[in-house]
């Protein structure tokens, strides 16, 4: 998952507020209203916050145009939003280091599962969690097994930690910060083998580790990644915003619709008119082909783990793997 700091309140301005909030940190110097100039990055604690990137307001299409090939029902119609503020994005997804020390001072109890590809399936496999993922991660991976309310609860528990305002970004700020100005089918162009420069998804390295899975839309470059890659592992992004595409799902604040029909077009999250037991992640995985990496792409999970879907502990699938992501402005995962 990935992290926005600042809820439109605090962190959110009109283009007259900005004014106003530029002067007074030209006043104050405090460090933190110092950093909101769009492209800064801060801290509001050492070690364990999130790294935040500062990104400007603006407009963009949100959705897949008519001639994408690609094309899903649930991914138009492309519709215009206007972000009238600025916001902070998390420079990276939400490591296990950062969510490991939210664990540790409130005492989240493990999960009984997580869901796990067996494609075409994700059936939850008991007894993995985030700190035992079912592939080799260290501290600096992307936090994987965590569901959409233990994302909420992440975020609250940061915002009551800094006295800041951490929040899952909506879907239109997701998707903004991810096409960072470009209209490519991806933030770094056309060419899928150039995806490998810039995303950990399904790749040579994979493919050639488990040659009898059913790779589809395999690209034949090396990301050198067969699991999830450490967090800032590739290229960044325009707006300095690494692994929006690939390694890890990324949780955002939406509800499930059909489409974008009535979808909201300042940058809100659609929080009503649409199915909230299932919410919104963005941005693919390692699992995912680079099809999927586009900016347009959607996919869903129950916010919580599914317990009729789950099953007794057995082997999991070689191919199998955890896919969730934490909060912190690119946030990812489900259950
Ligand atoms: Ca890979």
């Amino acid at each position: 998952m990935r992290i926005a700091v600042s809820s439109r309140s605090s962190f959110a301005w009109t283009a007259c507020a900005l004014a106003s909030l530029l002067a007074a940190a030209a006043l104050s110097a405090a460090p933190r209203d110092a950093s909101r100039t769009p492209g800064n990055r801060f801290r509001d604690c050492p070690d364990i916050c999130p790294e935040m990137v500062v990104i400007r307001a603006g407009s963009f299409l949100m959705g897949a145009p008519p001639g994408d090939p690609h094309r899903q029902n649930e991914e138009q119609p492309e519709h215009r939003v206007n972000i009238a503020y600025a916001f902070a994005v998390g420079r990276y997804e939400v490591t296990r280091d950062e969510y490991a020390a939210f664990v540790s001072d409130t005492g989240l109890a493990d999960p009984e599962g997580c869901n796990v590809h067996e494609p075409p399936r994700w059936p939850t496999i008991m007894g993995l969690n985030w700190h035992n993922t079912g592939f080799p991660q260290t501290g600096r991976h992307p936090v994987v097994c965590v569901s959409w309310k233990e994302a909420q609860a992440y975020a609250s528990w940061l915002s009551h930690k800094t006295g800041h305002s951490y929040r899952l970004l909506s879907e239109a700020e997701w998707e903004y910060a991810d096409r960072a100005g470009t209209d490519s089918p991806a933030y770094w162009g056309d060419d899928p083998n150039e995806a490998c420069r810039y995303a950990n998804g399904v790749d040579a390295t994979l493919t050639e580790r488990f040659p009898k899975g059913k790779w589809e839309d395999r690209v034949s470059c090396h990301d050198g990644f067969v699991f999830t890659a450490p967090a800032g592992s590739f290229k960044p992004n325009a707006f300095g915003l690494y692994d929006m595409e690939g390694n890890a799902f990324e949780w955002v604040e939406d509800c499930l619709s059909d489409d974008y029909q009535g979808a909201p077009t300042e940058g809100s999250a659609r929080t009503s008119g649409a199915d909230c037991n299932t919410r919104v992640n963005r941005g693919g995985s390692w699992t995912s082909p680079h099809r999927l990496a586009r900016r347009a792409p959607r996919s869903r999970s129950l916010q919580q783990y599914s317990r009729r879907r789950s099953r007794l502990p057995r082997r999991a699938n070689p191919v199998a793997s955890p896919f969730c992501s934490v909060v912190s402005a690119q946030t990812g995962c489900s259950h």
